[in-house]
């Protein structure tokens, strides 16, 4: 598809996505969306402070944010239970903070703290606890549905409950041999694999026109034999239902899932990257809309919070993200001279198998 058709089959107007009011009145809801919204704050401040620390000089490795991701990411990380599987990307630290990732652990990771689920070794955004579900990415694109399927079909074949996986990728990462392998697998094997595609409109500075032909990503479910959802990405109260109604489904059908939520990348492809190829008509659409500034306007709007309070939740995110990241700043690195250096592969150094 040319890349005018495809700007023009986007929604033009924000009106389709507000929240439908009988939503507004149930209490369980509102809870579900003040929560959702504080971890997609938190994960703005985390990232801000991990960009202005790489632009310091501080991260040696590359610096990754997720800005105007956080309502999908926040929605997968929500819709799990301990113990189910997440294989999340570098757009995902609301989401991992919603799964019950502590902030430490990804200023531990990015400033190469030996207290933190890498040990130090990364210096990025590779960070996971396998053991407890949570995959350290591949850097990766369509991979990790490979590696979330195979864990939940290791279960099924130890006799163990399944529960569920969710993967997130972009939606390059659709192109890749890995995602046609992995989720056609999980079509057949019946595994209740939720692959959430954020289509944030450029895989690093390819437009989407250069990516695929068909007219959606959702409409490839039909294709694999999954059920797909169709996902205004900028739109929380879309998210939140769609991404855990479709967890649901996995749930309790066993069956995997797509979905594919729309929205525009707000920031390079990472903090090394000023994005200067991305479409200046793209910018002036809902599409490009934060979806932080959504979520905030329809708080006031709906009355879930007064103004007052958003700020306060923030700069109470604020101080206690200075103050997390101050304590990371003291801990000890590895100490090349005491420990071997070698893949996580190798004896010794495998998860849960402590001595270096
Ligand atoms: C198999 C493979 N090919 C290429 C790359 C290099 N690469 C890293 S990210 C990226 C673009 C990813 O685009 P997308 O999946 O849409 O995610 P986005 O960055 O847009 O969120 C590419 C080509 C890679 N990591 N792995």
């Amino acid at each position: 598809m040319a890349q005018t058709a495809f700007l023009e089959s986007l929604p033009q107007s924000a009106s389709q996505t507000k929240l439908p009011v009988e939503s507004a009145l149930d209490e369980s809801w509102r809870d579900l969306y003040l929560k959702a919204f504080r971890f997609m704050q938190r994960a703005r401040v985390i990232e801000d402070k991990l960009a202005s620390l790489y632009r310091s000089g501080k991260i040696t490795g590359g610096c990754y944010v997720g800005r105007g991701n956080e309502a999908v990411a926040v929605s997968a990380g929500i819709a799990l239970n301990k113990g189910d599987v997440f294989a999340p990307l570098i757009r995902d630290q609301a989401g991992r903070l919603a799964y019950g990732e502590s902030p430490a652990d990804a200023f531990r990771t990015y400033l190469g703290s030996r207290l933190g689920p890498m040990r130090g070794r990364d210096g990025n955004v590779h960070r996971g606890r396998p053991a407890e579900g949570y995959l350290a990415m591949i850097s990766h694109l369509g991979a990790m549905v490979s590696a979330a399927t195979g864990m939940l079909l290791g279960r099924r074949l130890r006799g163990e409950p399944t529960g569920i996986a969710i993967v997130t990728l972009g939606e390059g990462a659709t192109s890749t041999g890995a995602f046609h392998e992995g989720l056609n697998l999980a079509a057949v094997e019946k595994l209740p694999v939720v692959v959430v595609v954020s289509n944030n409109l450029y895989a690093y500075s390819t437009p989407n026109s250069r990516q695929f032909a068909c007219e959606s990503l959702v409409h490839r479910a039909r294709g694999y034999g999954v059920r797909g959802w169709d996902v205004d990405g900028t739109d929380l109260n879309d998210c939140l239902k769609k991404i855990t109604a479709a967890a649901q489904d996995a749930r309790q059908t066993g069956l995997p899932q797509l979905v594919v939520a729309t929205l525009l990348r707000l920031s390079g492809h990472g903090e090394h990257d000023d994005a200067f190829y991305v479409d200046a008509t793209l910018k002036t659409l809902p599409v490009a809309r934060d979806c932080l500034a959504v979520a905030e306007e329809f708080i006031l709007q709906t009355n879930l919070a007064d103004w007052g309070e958003i700020l306060e939740w923030k700069e109470e995110a604020k101080r206690e993200v200075e103050s997390i990241l101050a304590e990371v700043q003291r801990e000890p690195v590895p100490d090349p001279f005491e420990e071997r250096w070698c893949c996580l592969a190798t004896p010794g150094l495998c998860e849960g198998i402590d001595g270096v």
